[in-house]
């Protein structure tokens, strides 16, 4: 069985975003406009910049498919860029003065240059489109197997909200979200997230916050606990941590864990009415030994303010060495709505890579006749 992989490349101001995935079964069905509504949903969220005003991403697949049928062979995906001008030395400058928060002075120091472009153009979030594609892609797969995901914006600075999202409520917040122009189903909330983007910009200052995914459906026994890197809260951890501007990753509870007393935070073990084994909480978010439980799987992650800000930050001009305010690049006031909809999509990508795992199949029937096994 191949594993389920996607590879990412392109460049900010190149051609597109392009990814190769490997390892989804034959004959799934492949749903280009729900992949694009996903892609329109990234581009969206109150605070964005003007790149959006240029952009309408919109998936091609270019192998792998046929009849609109997955074959299982490796996938293309692109997603063109209409903003691409990276070989234009008047439109894509150097970059002198690193943005502190930013790759470019590590980048810079990495590869040897005293000009962050290049770095920039490829640790740039607009890589993210593709792999919300990939993501969407391999959310067609969860989606014929009966598992849901969902993503949303639940804190911004002083203001937060805290769901239980379960099978009853799942269309509710769904609806409320989409309503939302923060991505945040809460309506008081929203407001109060606007405002502080609104004083953002005209602070020439930028917001970060914190996206919340819940994934409804999971069987038990997807990730492991025997070999501790492919526990599914490592896997998880490391895709989320992948994201750009994520600096924190946390499973149900999360560092709260540390405030409470063991009675506090493990979720008891009961027999229903039925006779069937459940848990009345889910303070574990759904994965206990790096192995699903069962319950729906919940993942929180920050992400910090954008770090190009309009009005700088000091920094140090690497050409002349002299005391400036870092660059300013067309960017983002607040990115956050946009980065729910990545972290449902890397989130997604891990639990279906661990389906596969698990199950494993070479086509949808195999799959499907494994799982019902
Ligand atoms: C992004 C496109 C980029 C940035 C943003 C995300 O477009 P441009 O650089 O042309 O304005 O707006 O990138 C970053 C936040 C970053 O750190 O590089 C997109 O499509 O999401």
């Amino acid at each position: 069985m191949t594993r389920l992989t996607m590879t990412t490349a392109g460049e900010s101001h190149g051609p597109g975003g392009f990814a190769i995935v490997t390892g989804l079964p034959a004959d799934l069905p492949i749903d280009i406009e729900a992949i694009n509504h996903e892609l329109g949903r990234r581009q969206g969220g109150y605070g964005r910049g003007g790149r959006q005003r240029i952009e309408s991403d919109q998936v091609e697949v270019l192998s792998g498919t046929r009849h609109g049928l997955t074959t299982g062979a490796p996938i293309t995906l692109s997603v063109p860029n209409r903003d691409s001008r990276l070989d234009d030395p008047e439109q894509t400058p150097p970059v002198h003065r690193p943005r502190p928060g930013h790759a470019d002075l590590a980048g810079a120091a990495k590869f040897g240059t005293d000009d962050c472009r290049n770095i920039l153009e490829r640790a740039s979030a607009r890589q993210t489109a593709v792999r919300v594609a990939g993501g969407a892609l391999a959310g067609c797969l969860l989606r014929e197997v009966g598992i849901e995901t969902i993503g949303y914006v639940t804190a911004m600075r002083d203001t937060s909200i805290d769901l239980t999202v379960d099978s009853n409520n799942v269309n509710d917040v769904r609806t409320a979200r989409d309503a939302s122009s923060m991505y945040c189903p809460d309506a008081g909330a929203t407001e109060a997230m606007e405002s502080m983007v609104r004083n953002a910009k005209e602070m020439k200052d930028t917001v970060g916050g914190l996206c919340r995914v819940h994934v409804l459906g999971c069987p038990a026994g997807l990730g492991t606990c025997m070999t501790r890197l492919d526990a599914l809260d490592a896997r998880l951890g490391a895709a989320v941590m992948s994201i750009q501007a994520f600096k924190s990753v946390e499973i149900g509870l999360g560092r709260a864990v540390a405030s409470h007393w063991g009675s506090e935070v493990h979720d008891p073990i009961i027999n229903d009415d039925q006779g069937r084994i459940t848990r009345p909480s889910n303070r574990a978010g759904g994965i206990e030994g790096g192995m699903t439980n069962g319950m729906p799987v919940v993942v929180t992650g920050a992400m910090k303010p954008i770090s190009t800000l309009l009005r700088g930050l000091p920094s140090v001009n690497l050409k002349t060495g002299s005391a400036e305010q870092s660059d300013y690049e067309r960017s983002d006031v607040c990115a956050v709505s946009a980065a729910s909809v990545v972290m449902e999509h890397v989130v997604g990508f891990e639990i279906a890579a661990a389906l596969l795992e698990k199950f494993g199949g070479d086509s949808m029937d195999e799959l499907r006749r494994h799982m019902n096994n």
